[in-house]
């Protein structure tokens, strides 16, 4: 495929309610979308570096540095006969996974239009329909919580996972555990507590909680390996996985007995992929994780949901959990049994929503041959 033109386009997204975790506030979700054209097809890819530099160092000006500067020049004009061709052009590129990663969806797009097949297909997807769970921020109350629990378990949700920080976290399990004694919980920390705080953590642990998610350090993986010895709950990481190198040194220091894939995190889909089948290997379950991508991004997360070894629900929700209105068409919707349906029309399977699109874009740039 001979890539003729590239597009970046600055979005931001209004969020239906702010995302309160241990990082922040977030009242919009600003990222990059990816339009590559080649050959008549047009792929789409959404890099999902945010407007802050909180969850990693990444933000939409660097990511729209490295991929206007190094990523796309080095596949411009270029006739790909495959992705790992493109990686390869930008290998030296260290780090900045979620520039890369967004181009990398872009061409994935574009090459699995080209043969006609869904994006699930291509990457070796097995499912029709995915498991979700929904990813609830820090609430003001206990009785506010719950109610957004009830919610989202009537529209469906297989599972409930919660952002906790320091001092807002064990009356939150508590009170969900006892309203909901069967309900599949998880928690979040996004790194904010240390070992330390190993005695919360032992409490934690009497609350069937499914898992953990990275409660220490963004780059740990050495203190998890002590935690995760005190603890019976799986600990699950995903700031400290960057690489299948990553998952490795994870698992074999027993770090964690889970692992959340975000193809953001991981600089893209053919990482991904690795992960994925490096943990299957070593029986280590992997759900997906969600960055509050708008459609383009969660079409591309529902494909590699669909992979064998996600055997949890993703945070991967409905559209309307995130936006009033999103960027695609058909919108993402969740069943009433709490699955989501796989597109099985080619690449992405959804149609971009032009007029969406432009109405969210603050500013863009394109690159010709
Ligand atoms: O830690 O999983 C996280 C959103 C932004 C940044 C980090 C995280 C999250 C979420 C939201 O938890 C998951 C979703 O997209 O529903
Ligand atoms: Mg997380």
């Amino acid at each position: 495929m001979k890539i003729e033109r590239i597009e970046l386009r600055h979005v931001k997204l209004i969020l239906v309610s702010p995302f309160v975790t241990s990082m922040g506030v977030e009242y919009d979700e600003e990222h990059i979308i990816v339009r590559v054209d080649a050959e008549g097809v047009t792929g789409w890819g959404e890099s999902v570096a945010e407007g802050t530099p909180f969850y990693s160092y990444e933000t939409v000006p660097t990511a729209w540095h490295i991929l206007t500067d190094f990523l796309m020049p080095s596949v411009l004009g270029k006739d790909l006969q495959n992705i790992d061709e493109a990686l390869a052009g930008y290998a030296k590129v260290r780090g900045h996974m979620m520039a890369k990663a967004g181009l990398e969806a872009a061409l994935w797009d574009v090459f699995a239009k080209s043969k006609g097949i869904s994006l699930s297909q291509m990457l070796g997807g097995t499912r029709k329909k995915i498991d979700v769970g929904v990813s609830i921020g820090i609430q003001d109350s206990v009785a506010g919580l719950i109610k957004k629990v009830e919610g989202y378990l009537t529209e469906g949700y297989k599972r409930i996972k919660i952002k906790i920080a320091p001092g807002l976290d064990m009356q939150f399990v508590e009170a969900l555990r006892k309203e909901f004694p069967n309900l599949m919980l998880q928690v979040d920390a996004n790194s904010a507590y240390t070992l330390d705080d190993i005695e919360l953590f032992k409490k934690m642990d009497h609350y069937n909680l499914s898992l953990i998610e990275q409660p220490l350090g963004y780059e740990d993986i050495y203190d998890h390996s002590k935690m995760q010895r005190e603890l019976k709950t799986p600990i699950c990481l995903d700031e400290s996985i960057h690489s299948l190198d990553d998952t490795r040194a994870a698992i074999e220091l027993e770090s964690c007995r889970i692992i959340n894939i975000k193809p953001g995190r991981v600089g893209g889909y053919t990482e991904s992929k690795l992960i994925h089948d490096y943990c299957a290997s070593k029986n280590i379950p992997v759900w997906h994780g969600g960055m509050l991508e708008s459609g383009i991004g969660r079409a591309g997360n529902v494909a590699l949901a669909s992979l064998p070894n996600f055997t949890l629900p993703g945070d991967i929700s409905a559209s309307k959990r995130y936006y009033k209105t999103d960027i695609v068409d058909p919108e993402f919707v969740v069943n009433l049994d709490g699955t989501m349906d796989v597109p099985t029309k080619p690449g992405i399977g959804v149609e971009v929503n032009m007029r969406e699109l432009d109405n969210v874009t603050v500013r863009s740039v394109a690159m010709k041959i």
